[in-house]
């Protein structure tokens, strides 16, 4: 072969590796899922309605199993009147240069190779201020990304689990100043309080259980523990190499996360819970896991939300950026003479109404800090009134911003922020 023949010998040898290698990769096809970010009023408890953002109608949004090396194609598309995004745990990539910022009507894709096995949070992410916000308003999943290392009790028993529980612990908050200060109303595990309580997990004696257990928050720190039983193996953010033995609960930070191997052992029924008492188990944030010699096999609890219908008449409204039911909302009076202030605070006003006399001053004050960006990225807001006896409209404020109107008419005066136009309150100016 003479040197020129060599060299076209060698290319055309690395050009059919090359393709070959480009096959290679390309014949194993994406793991593909939608999500739609859309607004919905969801169930929570009996009788009980959550003004929600969502991914797909519930919250959580829908669980994503994939397994590790996949490439994983993800579709979000927005059918709502704000802009929204998406932000993907799993993704050892900076998600928001793709599918970042999501305006109203658009549709954008993001791929990624799941490197890491383990639990894995997502949220919208529409950019700023709206990620916090979207967040606690309902837009959130979990991805498992399954390794291919076995957890340690597949591999000393030699077989996959009975029965796989993914859950998601989330709280629900009824206006932002509650979502600053962390006092969440309810706190639950997979979108209702007490779900697994009225609908108890069968097992039974004997049975590998092996839980995802995934801390959305926004806020607050888990103690996840069953009462009568000591967690056999426990690996953090569900990495089998991160694996500790024999623990009566994993504590999770927001998005921490934790497979978690357990043997059931004995009949009866063992209660799930956050053991943070107070500010978590007792709102919500138990389930419980019923073991029974002949119970019916069940071999997965996903983390989805509940798509109950939602009642005609519903006891209670949680509104977190809007007036909800008025034992929540409660009008605030005020009495001549005193200050009155409104915050506009995590996207909502606070008080949401405030009733005031004849004349007086009502002054409201930017405290959301993030005033950085724009739209529905941004902490910055206005008063502007829809209805009334008179309308006026603030300029844009920026943090630590206040504005001031003086009411002279008696009457009904609703008003929005134009930027986030679902942030709803009122005054009432009574003579
Ligand atoms: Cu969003």
């Amino acid at each position: 072969m003479d040197k020129k023949k060599a060299i076209w010998f060698v290319g055309s040898a690395l050009l059919f590796v090359g393709a070959f290698a480009a096959t290679e990769v390309g014949a194993q096809p994406a793991k593909k899922f939608e999500l739609v970010a859309k607004q919905r009023d969801l169930v929570i408890d009996e009788g009980v309605v959550l003004k929600a953002l969502t991914f797909n109608e519930t919250v959580p949004g829908p669980l994503l199993l994939v397994n590790e090396g996949d490439t994983v194609e993800i579709t979000v598309r927005n059918e709502d009147a704000i802009t929204h995004g998406f932000s993907v745990h799993a993704a050892n990539t900076q998600t928001s240069l793709s599918v970042g910022n999501l305006p109203a009507g658009e549709t954008k894709k993001l791929t990624f190779k799941a490197d890491f096995p383990g639990v894995f949070m997502y949220h919208c992410a529409p950019g700023g201020h709206g990620i916090m916000t979207h967040t606690m308003a309902g837009m959130f999943g979990m991805i498992v990304v399954e390794p291919k290392k076995k957890y340690k009790l597949e591999e000393q028993l030699g077989k996959p689990p009975d029965l796989k529980v993914y859950v998601i612990q989330h709280e629900v908050y009824s206006n932002g100043r509650d979502f600053f200060d962390g006092k969440a109303l309810y706190v639950m595990f997979n979108g209702y309080n007490f779900r697994y309580v009225n609908e108890p997990i069968p097992a039974r004696p004997g049975d590998y259980v092996r839980f995802y257990y995934l801390n959305v928050g926004p806020n607050l720190i888990s103690t996840f523990h069953a009462v009568g039983g000591i967690w056999e193996y426990i690996h953090y953010q569900g990495n089998p190499n991160n694996v500790m033995v024999g623990s009566q609960s994993v504590i999770s930070g927001p998005t921490d996360s934790w497979v978690i191997e357990w043997r059931v052992p004995a009949e009866g029924p063992f209660t799930l819970v956050s053991h943070a008492f107070g500010t978590q188990a007792i709102k919500g944030a138990i389930g419980v896991l019923s073991s029974k010699a002949d119970a019916p096999r069940v071999r997965e609890v996903r983390s989805e939300g509940n798509t109950v219908s939602v009642p005609a008449s519903p006891k209670r409204v949680v509104a977190p950026f809007e007036i909800g039911s008025s034992d929540l909302d409660r009008p605030v009076r005020f009495q001549p003479g005193e200050t009155v202030q409104v915050q506009i605070v995590g996207n909502s006003f606070w008080p949401k109404v405030v009733e005031v006399p004849v004349g007086a001053e009502v002054t409201w004050v930017n405290e959301d800090v993030f005033d950085l960006l724009e739209g529905e990225r941004t902490g910055r807001h206005d008063v502007v009134i829809t209805g009334g006896p008179e309308e006026f409209s603030s300029v844009e404020m920026e943090h630590a911003d206040k504005f001031t109107y003086k009411f002279e008419k008696a009457g009904e005066y609703d008003y929005v922020c134009t930027i986030h136009p679902y942030m709803k309150a009122k005054v009432r100016v009574y003579k």
